[in-house]
């Protein structure tokens, strides 16, 4: 429901009361009913949000998430909450069935076997930002956090460029839709090619909490996604197996922008804890093997990049937020730069005449498949908003930038902290009381004067 909007002083207040809500002493639930586990991508920007409140909780929610890191460097998409009645999530631990399965997993943890995009370097480099300023034992802590977290962030790092990019393209490869923008539209082709076997009887429980179904995925999808997880647990979640044989295997540009710039801050990190110059050389080969896998995937017509789906050989070529992959990665090409700022503030994004705010649609208005209210197809992200704020600032891009922040905070003091809005009214949509939402939220705020 929108509402008055609320003054920036008070929603500073009320960003943090979502915080505390879903607060559960080590880590942050996603959200209150729909997500009551730790979700991967979310405590990275749920820290950014802590950290503007209490250094030390903002390095345990990167802590408690890095506990469930499994062997290989894989940082799990999900660390179960025991304590969540069976029914409340589905699937649950028992659906996954990852320490039956992998010799890889963390102990007396149970987690999902899959993953989510690689943001969490540069959510540790921003919780070290904000404690600098703060100074004191703050600054102090933050130093000691990035000494604990830079190898597992180096693991981490490694993993991607290696079990899911086992071939040194640059670009990271996802097995399941759960491991980019889950329903978006980029993946209906690939789906549409998997034929579902037999699936256990199951209860969604996504759609108990969200009861306008047009917001949610579709059940057709739900089982397709249920098989491809059915089909990675037969492979016992092993990376090499899954790579040669798993039906549905993407090379995502948005998840390689992402860890372009990640090790951007990994860089950064190795020299705050003084990393040895074989690590610092490393990370620069990763970044330039980023760069150039996302530069082969350039479609200099449309001024993007689009996934290549390994498995049929083809790119994707709908025009998503993904396309927007060297913006985030902060492209060495200036005229790739420059033409992706044209697509970003054309109509075919921001600048949709209709749009309630200049903000970018999950999947461009001018897709077939574009859909406002429902989940990946349409609908603006805050936290998305904030990695583009953030690659704006990165890129020079002042005034882009500040155009999202004020327009961001806009939409939230006038809907509140939901996991989602539709672009044309406004309305907020999904779970409401969302913590990655409110974090990027106090992030914006504190911005006001330090960028
Ligand atoms: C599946 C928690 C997560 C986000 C994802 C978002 C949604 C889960 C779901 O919620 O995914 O992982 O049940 O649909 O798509 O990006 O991390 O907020």
């Amino acid at each position: 429901m929108q509402h008055e909007p609320v003054s920036f002083a008070d929603l500073g207040a009320r960003a943090a009361a979502v915080l505390h809500l879903n607060d559960q002493g080590e880590w942050t639930k996603a959200a209150p009913n729909l997500y009551p586990h730790q979700w991967s991508w979310d405590a990275a920007f749920i820290a950014i949000g802590w950290a503007h409140l209490d250094t030390a909780r903002a390095a345990q929610e990167l802590r408690t998430l890095f506990a469930a890191q499994w062997r290989t460097g894989k940082i799990p998409h999900i660390v179960f909450n025991p304590d969540v009645a069976a029914d409340h999530y589905f699937p649950d631990a028992s659906f996954w069935e990852c320490s039956h399965r992998s010799p890889d997993v963390p102990e007396a943890i149970e987690t999902s076997g899959l993953l989510q995009p690689p943001v969490h370097a540069i959510a540790a480099w921003r919780i070290w930002e904000i404690a600098q300023r703060k100074g004191g034992a703050d600054a102090e802590d933050a130093d000691a956090f990035l000494r604990e977290a830079y190898p597992h962030l180096r693991a981490w790092h490694r993993y991607l460029l290696t079990a899911r990019d086992p071939e040194g393209t640059g670009l990271v490869a996802t097995f399941h839709p759960w491991e980019g923008l889950d329903n978006s539209p980029r993946w209906d082709k690939a789906l549409s090619r998997i034929q579902v076997g037999a699936l256990a009887p199951f209860t969604r429980a996504d759609i108990k909490h969200v009861q306008d179904l047009s917001q949610r995925p579709t059940d057709d999808d739900y089982r397709r996604y249920l098989w491809l997880v059915e089909l990675l647990k037969q492979r016992n979640y092993d990376d090499a197996a899954i790579y040669a044989e798993h039906p549905y295997v993407i090379q995502d540009v948005f998840m390689s922008g992402i860890l372009v710039a990640a090790n951007g801050a990994l860089q950064n990190i190795a020299s705050v804890v003084g990393a040895p110059a074989e690590d610092r050389e490393l990370i620069r080969e990763w970044i330039e093997r980023g760069h150039r896998g996302l530069a082969a995937r350039w479609d200099a017509e449309r001024g993007v990049t689009f996934d290549f789906d390994l498995r049929s050989g083809e790119p994707i070529r709908i025009l998503t937020v993904a396309g927007f992959a060297p913006l985030i990665a902060g492209s060495p090409s200036p005229g790739h730069l420059a033409r992706q700022l044209e697509v970003f503030d054309s109509p075919a994004f921001c600048g949709h005449p209709e749009f309630r705010w200049p903000l970018p649609p999950s999947t461009s208005p001018v897709e077939p498949s574009f859909q406002p209210r429902s989940y990946w197809r349409g609908p603006t992200w805050p936290f998305l908003n904030w990695l583009f704020w953030w690659a704006l600032h990165r890129a020079g891009q002042s005034e882009r930038a500040e155009r999202i922040r004020r327009s961001s905070l806009e939409q939230l003091s006038a809907g509140g902290f939901a996991e989602y809005f539709e672009p044309f009214t406004g309305e907020p949509l999904g779970s409401s009381n969302q913590a990655w939402t409110a974090a990027v939220t106090l992030d914006w705020l504190a911005a006001a004067d330090t960028t």
